[in-house]
């Protein structure tokens, strides 16, 4: 008998658009407001999108950190999350997804990733120490500061370029990490800090040839290899997309990879793994375990829960599974940010490329060229871009930089950028065409914008809380 369908004629190459692989439940409105609220809005939060009421923003871009989606199977698990204060069965669920999907046996679970980074800083670096790693993190490099160490940028030079179209733009330097271990000895070199899909960098991904050879050299040496890996499911996208023998690999075998080459990681769970609050430390080693467990019980809570709920660790357990099940996950998550990205770079707006994996980050420097370093560019972009649209979005320049704690002075990144980051599973592409249509606007009025002075600069992580005026 003839098949009635399904027979196509030889040669005929079928070609179909990515769709989110999910349909929606729940709905939350949200709210546009006019241009003179905004103005005041703005005004009233000293000109920093962070200190913005929600209620008051249309598309919030600010992070994809906290913002995602969760699926009715996480929402599910809530409902059934184990409360018990000790050895809730919700806590060795979570163990076996850590341990099933990243390899990893030791499970140390904190509220957030910087309680993570926390413990891990404290019980590895020493006073006087270095921390090599690609690119800095705000969180990350504080807590490795406070526990006495100093972050070295191993980083390889196109990252800091916005125009460098590198496929890997967070490799690590080889070259750089090599003179850091002649210059200061493998001894005052705890472990390197390895960041998956590197946020500052405009969420580039990491090679695996690179993760592999950066292992080899560390280990040759004793240093420990400790990826911050909150970003991976991203960075294996890439990976498969740009490096050829990955090609017939899952998000799964290629996630599962990526975390062979460290011996531990740091991980916060408000992003690949779809909660909205939740993180961990994960280790190899049960004698260093045995150390962060020590310092979990007197910052987070008790061993099996650290800072979360039974339900937050139940839905976490399952967001875990649900990132690497099926690869049009981060297909669809990945193609929006690309989708976004692609609109603006039609309409000659400058962005940082290739486009990353977790937000479009915009180049306020080239952008504003008449604003002065130091009077905050991408800061005022942010602001000017809110008022325009009611998108939010985050600075992420010198302000987020900070200051030379030596010399006083700023410290001036070379990328001065506005990051537009997308929360997974969360908005449409209407959202992302009204984004690219106020962007563009935005850019068009440029000469409009003008720069901005601190009236408040907090002593660390001043970019959360600072406040600003108009100058002029
Ligand atoms: C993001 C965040 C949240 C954030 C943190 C600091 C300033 C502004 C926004 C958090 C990360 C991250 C990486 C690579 C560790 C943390 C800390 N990112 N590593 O991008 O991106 O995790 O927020 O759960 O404590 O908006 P935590």
């Amino acid at each position: 008998m003839r098949q009635w369908y399904g027979v196509r004629a030889k040669g005929s190459r079928m070609t179909r658009s990515w769709a989110e692989p999910w349909k929606i439940k729940v709905v939350e409105p949200i709210r546009m407001t006019t241009k003179q609220e905004r103005i005041a809005a703005i005004a009233e939060a000293g000109y920093n999108t962070f200190l913005l009421r929600s209620e008051d923003v249309y598309i919030d871009l600010l992070t994809d950190s906290g913002t995602s989606a969760m699926s009715d199977q996480q929402w599910a698990g809530m409902m059934i999350g184990d409360e018990a204060y000790a050895g809730a069965k919700s806590y060795y669920n979570l163990v076996g997804a850590v341990e099933d999907v990243y390899g990893y046996e030791e499970l140390i679970p904190t509220h957030q990733g910087r309680a993570a980074e926390h413990i891990l800083s404290q019980i590895l670096i020493k006073d006087g120490d270095y921390v090599p790693g690609n690119m800095y993190f705000t969180t990350t490099r504080f807590h490795q500061e406070y526990a006495g160490g100093k972050f070295v940028d191993v980083i390889i030079d196109e990252a800091h370029d916005p125009t460098s179209l590198h496929p890997f733009k967070g490799n690590i330097d080889l070259d750089k990490l090599r003179k850091l271990i002649d210059e200061v000895g493998a001894d005052k070199i705890p472990y390197i800090s390895v960041e998956s899909n590197v946020n500052m960098a405009g969420g580039q991904p990491v090679s695996m040839a690179n993760l592999k050879a950066t292992y080899e050299l560390c280990h040759q040496h004793g240093i420990l290899v400790m990826l911050d890996a909150t970003r991976t499911v991203d960075n294996a996208w890439f990976i498969k997309q740009r490096e050829e023998v990955y090609a017939d690999k899952s998000i799964a075998e290629i996630m599962r990879e990526i975390c062979d080459y460290s011996d531990g990681a740091t991980v916060s769970s408000k992003k690949d793994n779809l909660v909205n609050i939740g993180g961990f430390l994960a280790l190899r080693d049960p004698e260093l375990a045995k150390q962060a467990r020590a310092l979990l019980v007197a910052f987070e809570g008790l061993h099996t829960y650290g800072g979360m709920s039974g339900r937050d660790m139940e839905a976490l357990a399952r967001g875990i599974r649900e990132m690497v099940e099926t690869d049009d996950h981060v297909r669809a998550r990945v193609g929006q940010v690309e989708y976004l990205g692609n609109k603006l770079v039609e309409a000659g707006v400058p962005i940082i490329r290739p486009v990353g994996g977790h937000g479009v980050f915009l180049n306020a420097k080239a952008i504003l060229p008449h604003i002065p370093h130091d009077e905050f560019p991408a800061q005022a972009l942010a602001a000017a871009l809110y008022v325009e649209s009611g998108v939010r979005g985050m600075e992420r320049g010198i302000v987020s930089a900070g200051r030379n704690k030596v010399t006083g002075n700023h410290n001036y990144p070379k990328l001065e950028l506005v990051r537009l980051t997308i929360p997974r599973r969360v908005y449409t592409q209407a959202h992302m065409d009204v984004t690219a249509e106020s962007v563009i606007e935005v850019v068009e009025n440029s000469a409009a914008v003008g720069g901005l002075r601190f009236t408040y600069e907090p002593e660390s992580l001043r970019f959360f809380q600072a406040r600003f005026e108009p100058i002029g």
